[in-house]
């Protein structure tokens, strides 16, 4: 697997997969969430209404994968980051938030999509540290060996993210 590093708007992606930072109810919300279903219309939407009637909600660390409607991905995987609260509860919200990085690539296998772009997970509204969340972020990626797999792509929307990516994949 190639990994790549972008500095943008992950709605922009001409990838087969992009990844959601959603939350439980599936539908919908701010951050890269809101930019995903502003820029997708409405068919996200009423893919994850008829996922919540067949599942119900979407628990941390799981994913669930839809069309991509309007976008040029061709999918959306919707995964729900652990929200941050760091003490007793970081080592649980760490291991959650790798979850998200590993489900989400093997829901891609099992739809054969080959690249995939990822946004900084839990890094927004969800606080968590964004050193913390890029080392298991890359540790998750790297350690998930695919045979399907060929691009995953990094997409960092703020500065703080980016030069932290930037220092481990280069490091
Ligand atoms: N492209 C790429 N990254 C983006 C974009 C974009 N267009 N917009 C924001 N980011 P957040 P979370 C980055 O808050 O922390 C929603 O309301 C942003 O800079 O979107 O997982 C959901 O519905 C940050 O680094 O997601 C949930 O309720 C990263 O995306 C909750 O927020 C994640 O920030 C999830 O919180």
């Amino acid at each position: 697997m190639k990994i790549e590093l972008i500095k943008g708007d992950i709605t922009k992606m001409e990838v087969d997969v992009i990844v959601n930072a959603a939350n439980s109810s599936l539908l919908g919300g701010g951050g890269v969430d809101g930019a995903i279903h502003r820029a997708g219309g409405k068919a996200i939407l009423e893919a994850c209404q008829a996922i919540r009637n067949k599942q119900g909600k979407c628990k941390t660390g799981e994913a669930v994968i839809t069309t991509a409607g309007d976008l040029p991905a061709e999918k959306v995987i919707h995964t729900v980051g652990p929200v941050y609260n760091g003490g007793k509860r970081e080592e649980k919200e760490k291991e959650l938030l790798a979850n998200c990085y590993t489900n989400c690539l093997k829901l891609a296998e099992e739809n054969n999509l080959i690249s995939i772009a990822f946004p900084n997970i839990s890094t927004g509204i969800y606080r968590f540290p964004k050193a913390m969340a890029t080392e298991i972020a890359i540790n998750a990626v790297k350690q998930h060996k695919s045979k399907i797999i060929e691009t995953v792509v990094f997409v960092c929307f703020d500065d703080e993210n980016h030069e932290c990516y930037k220092s481990l994949l280069n490091g």
